[in-house]
């Protein structure tokens, strides 16, 4: 069926992990009779939670689409992961939402994860509703963890849908702008009067509301002052516009297992909630200029898409429509990449089904098979429209591994997966590190890098191991010295034979190796100068303590001999190693390692554990300063080998609360200690590799 734009409702699940969003999603689908059986996320048997290591897992791992629909509306509902490893899922529903709901459970307090949702949603100024989940659990408490919503989030946070407890146990709900109750028994719903103990409580909060209601609407304004009652339109119109400007918050809730509230909240989004006609848009590029994109039915076809899903076969492009219809059959041009591209088939999609469509009419989401180059965060245009739509941005990685393979050979497959990988998550990362020779991923926690790599053997057929990944020291020298390399050797006709005086120095002004001469009477004639300087470059690739290259060194060439017939310049060049060998062990050498310019953004209340913990990681605090929503930054300078497993564990410290940044800044001196085990590790590593 299609839907016009006013019918539509483009909602994402938000919140912490396990709270209940896919089972909500489920609730929803099975109330409005989309699907004929409740399915369970632990079970893996859920519409959203479809894909392999959703199920392997039982948590969401990407963000799924369930549309419900009721009464001629659609609910487009976008189902986010809450782990945060996934926060790119989180980002592409964010953007196509027109109003998110925030799911935090009836127990255990407002989550961060639920908080964290809120600001992210308050920077994007997108209309916020709270959902109340899991009021069948034990000790659930609807009224406490909404005022706690209330004193966290301000008092824009008005209870919409409150619930009727028959005992402790939750058999329906009231909705407090209506004055309409009802009860479910799973997918059996019916309409019943207000409870009398619920009337006093419908009352207060409806009071709530209309106080929001009129700071939102001068007219209503006056008429509240007025002591005045609104009518029911004046109410609903007064809800749906203090919505979409943020001064109310609706709160509803229910219970995803017994189906209470689930209609009624069905009912409320459609009611209260912004459909894409109302929400001033996304911003773009349009011909060159910014501008604010608003939704137009009646405009040349613009879309934009804003997830991929990729496997062996091709891509799937998920793309929401912000002006005309996409419609099969036609072609669109990416006005990214600048190419054409035929669009065939088109689907709606319902978790993992998709049904296909003749069209797909503004303000609605659709999905469509392999486009030739059009890839998450392009636009598509009819020919002659020439709009970039702003692209959704992801956030840095902060937790790298190395990736191994697990066989020989397997090097092409890995690149291959990995590139279609990229395809669907734009926020990971893989390189190969020229100095360690590694190749790298990273991404935004461990669990994401399992998922994967489980990907990679699941959908590409290739095994990976992620290990720690291999510092990149450094070694120089702090003493200067001087040094003797003579090459010779005598067989058969022509022997070989070089000679060199060196003068090993340190140089700080300069990385790199600086080669100087300062040779007389032509002890070592000119034309092998070059020949020495390869040998040292060649030699600075493995410093003389645990093989890493040497920086911050002054060579000079200062004597040596030669022999008319013998000298070459390979024996030159043997000559210069042999004086690197020699001379360096003597110059005092030492272990530099990569030294990095941190950023931790943290609230107040974890300032004392984190500062012990970067001391603990040899770290030195710089300074701390008070940042966006009511954060702190800290600034320190740590070495990077104690950072590995950083976003990790600023995760557990903070329960989820830190992040960060890290650049590098530049090498300094491992103390003795540390300088130590590199070293014994170092030596480790060689004999493992010469036994291989
Ligand atoms: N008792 C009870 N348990 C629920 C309810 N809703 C969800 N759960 C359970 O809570 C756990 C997490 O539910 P999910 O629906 O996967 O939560 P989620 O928010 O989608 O989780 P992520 O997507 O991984 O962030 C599962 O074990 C559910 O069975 C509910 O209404 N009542
Ligand atoms: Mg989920």
């Amino acid at each position: 069926m299609a839907y016009t734009i006013d019918k539509i409702r483009n909602v994402c699940l938000l919140g912490h992990g396990g709270e209940g969003k896919t089972s909500l999603a489920e609730s929803l689908l099975y109330v409005t009779k989309a699907i004929d059986r409740l399915g369970k996320v632990a079970d893996g048997t859920t519409v959203s939670d479809y894909d392999a290591e959703e199920v392997k897992r039982s948590i969401s791992i990407q963000t799924a689409l369930a549309p419900v629909e009721f009464g001629g509306n659609k609910i487009n509902l976008l189902d986010a992961p809450g782990f945060f490893d996934f926060i790119g899922e989180v980002l592409e529903a964010e953007r196509v939402c027109e109003s998110a709901m925030i799911v935090t459970s009836a127990k255990g307090g407002v989550s961060v994860g639920a908080q964290k949702a809120w600001i992210r949603m308050k920077t994007a100024g997108k209309p916020t509703a709270l959902y109340i989940s899991k009021l069948d659990e034990e000790h659930a408490d609807f009224y406490s963890t909404y005022e706690q919503a209330r004193e966290i989030f301000g008092v824009s946070v008005c209870p919409v849908l409150i619930p009727i407890l028959d005992g402790v146990k939750p058999v329906g709900v009231v909705n407090v702008v209506s004055k309409k109750a009802w009860k479910a028994d799973g997918a059996k719903v019916t309409e019943c009067p207000v409870p009398a103990n619920l009337e006093d409580k419908v009352e207060e909060y409806r009071a709530l509301l209309s106080e929001n209601i009129a700071e939102s609407d001068e007219e209503l304004m006056e008429k509240f002052f007025g002591g005045e009652e609104f009518t029911d339109e004046e109410f609903l119109n007064g809800m749906r516009k203090a919505v979409i400007t943020r001064s109310i918050c609706p709160v509803f809730c229910g219970s995803a297992f017994t189906g209470a509230g689930s209609e009624a909240l069905v009912r409320a989004i459609i009611d209260y909630m912004p459909s894409p006609a109302d929400m001033p848009t996304d911003k773009a590029v349009e011909d060159g200029k910014d501008v604010d994109l608003t939704v137009d039915p009646s405009a040349p076809t613009c879309a934009f898409v804003f997830k991929t899903v990729a496997d062996q076969y091709g891509r799937f492009s998920f793309f929401k429509v912000l002006g005309g219809k996409v419609t099969q059959d036609s072609s669109l041009v990416n006005t990214v990449s600048g190419t054409t591209e035929k669009i065939g088939r088109i689907y709606f999609v319902r978790g993992k089904k998709n049904t296909e469509v003749p069209e797909v009419c503004t303000g609605d989401i659709g999905a469509v098979a392999k486009l030739a180059d059009t890839r998450t965060n392009d636009t598509l245009c009819a020919a002659g429209r020439n709009t970039v739509v702003k692209p959704i941005s992801f956030p840095r990685t902060c937790y790298t591994q190395a990736l191994l393979p697990k066989s020989k050979g397997a090097e092409d497959k890995i690149a291959t997966g990995l590139a279609r990988l990229h395809d669907e998550d734009p926020v990971f990362q893989n390189a190969l590190n020229a100095e360690t020779h590694q190749q790298t991923i990273s991404g935004m926690g461990d669990i994401h890098l399992d998922v994967l790599s489980s990907k990679l053997k699941t959908k590409f057929g290739v095994e990976v191991e992620l290990v720690a990944p291999r510092v990149a020291y450094r070694e120089k020298i702090r003493k200067k010295v001087q040094a003797e390399g003579r090459h010779k050797k005598q067989s058969g006709g022509h022997g070989q034979y070089g000679h060199v005086k060196m003068e090993f120095e340190p140089n700080e002004e300069e990385l790199d190796l600086v080669f100087e001469e300062r040779v007389f009477g032509g002890s070592v004639p000119k034309n092998f100068f070059p020949a020495v300087e390869k040998g040292l470059r060649e030699s600075i690739q493995r410093g003389v303590l645990a093989g890493y290259p040497v920086v911050n060194l002054k060579a000079t060439l200062y004597d040596g001999s030669y022999h008319d017939v013998d000298s070459n310049e390979l024996s030159f060049k043997m000559a210069a190693r042999l004086a690197y060998k020699a001379g360096l062990p003597t110059a005092n050498p030492v272990i530099l390692e990569p030294y990095g310019n941190l950023k931790v953004y943290i609230p107040d209340e974890f300032m004392g554990d984190i500062i012990g913990d970067l001391n603990k990681r040899r770290g030195r605090v710089m300074g701390m300063s008070p940042a966006e929503n009511n954060m702190q930054v800290v600034e320190a300078e740590v070495p990077m080998s104690e950072m590995h497993s950083y976003a990790i564990d600023l995760r557990s410290m903070t329960r989820g609360w830190g992040s960060f940044d890290i650049d590098f800044a530049r090498y300094e001196e491992t103390p003795p200690v540390v300088q130590a085990a590199i070293i014994e590790e170092a030596k480790a590593l060689m004999e493992e590799e010469e036994d291989e």
